[in-house]
């Protein structure tokens, strides 16, 4: 068979209102809805190449070959694209980040999103936006949101088989031109507990998973009120308030689930004390260290350095909201 390539870039994304359990572990179905915002400095560049005469699937990211748990979970997507596709060869995948992996700066969201991309649309499948983010879903719950650019909101759906769970935009990058979202970067180490283990173990014996689940719907219509109206307060507050709510419920799980570093609270005494003095700043932290500042965009540089000057606090990007996924002719190989 002949080879099939190509490229996909997605960007990476921030839920505001977070994806934190699930109700399905085999079809990646999410407990409760969640909302993002896609970035736009923060990506993920992957080519996929179907056919020649491979034995086996060749995947490596940033130049490194992946292994075990990593790789498995590649190639099972690539199998999911194969059979969805009706075809055997198998692939060549290179994918390259812009940023660390694992530490918190969501890259399974925007990688699994872009590897969904480029191996479809490598096996000529030709997805429409609803059917890659039920794909990239499939991959990893946060990469159903990057296929969209902006605000983004996966609706999590009611039916069994997954297939009205999946994201939609509730605003493009172009809406909200005054947002940054400035990315501290604690450390750059790879975590622990992954997200996936992480949220199990949530569901299964955290005494505060049902009243989390009891909030997310009210925090849900407040922010796409709010992202509506461009209102940074009331973004801001919801954001740092069901942030906070997610890793109380974390922290209450057995054995615990605890992801904060000295600096990530160094970050979160810094932002209240600024918000306190008159700063427009408020936080949210994923499954990781690293803090996320939302702030306008006037203000953004100014924070960055201030956020630098913290102790253990390696490195600020400012980061506005992004575009969705698309195709790219600049392939890795
Ligand atoms: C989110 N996180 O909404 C939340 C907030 C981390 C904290 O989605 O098991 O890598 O692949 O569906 O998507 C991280 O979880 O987990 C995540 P799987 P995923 O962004």
């Amino acid at each position: 068979m002949t080879a099939l390539k190509a490229t996909a870039i997605a960007n990476s994304n921030i839920a505001l209102v977070k994806y934190w359990g699930k109700r399905d572990e085999r079809l990646l179905l999410p407990a409760n809805s969640s909302i993002s915002v896609t970035l736009d400095d923060l990506y993920t560049t992957t080519t996929v190449e179907f056919g020649g005469k491979r034995r086996a699937d060749r995947i490596q990211l940033d130049g490194r070959e992946l292994l075990g748990e990593e790789r498995t979970r590649v190639v099972r997507h690539l199998d999911l694209v194969r059979k969805l596709a009706g075809i055997k060869g198998k692939a060549r995948v290179e994918s390259k980040n812009n940023f660390p992996t694992a530490a918190g700066l969501a890259s399974s969201a925007s990688g699994f999103c872009a590897l969904s991309l480029a191996a479809s649309a490598a096996a000529g499948m030709g997805l429409d936006a609803r059917n890659l983010s039920i794909l990239s879903r499939l991959g990893s719950g946060s990469a159903s949101r990057s296929v969209y650019g902006g605000f983004v909101e996966w609706v999590k759906g009611h039916q069994r088989d997954g297939s009205d769970s999946c994201a939609v935009q509730l605003a493009d990058e172009t809406h909200w031109k005054d947002f940054r979202l400035v990315t501290t970067i604690v450390t750059s180490t790879k975590k622990k507990i992954s997200s996936r283990a992480g949220m199990r173990e949530t569901v299964k014996t955290s005494p505060l998973y049902k009243t989390w689940l009891e909030t997310i719907d009210p925090d849900l219509k407040a922010i796409r009120k709010g992202i509506r109206q461009r209102n940074l307060t009331q973004v801001g507050e919801i954001a740092e308030v069901n942030c906070l709510k997610m890793h109380a419920t974390m922290m209450t799980t057995t054995p615990r689930v605890l992801y904060w570093q000295p600096a990530t609270m160094e970050v979160i005494r810094s932002v209240v004390d600024w918000r306190a003095s008159g700063e427009r700043c408020w936080f949210t932290i994923d499954g990781g260290p690293n803090v996320k500042v939302l702030c306008r965009a006037k203000d953004a540089r100014r924070l960055a350095r201030k956020l630098e000057g913290l102790k253990g606090v390696k490195k600020a990007i400012v980061c506005k909201p992004g575009q969705g996924a698309r195709l790219s002719f600049k392939h890795l190989f």
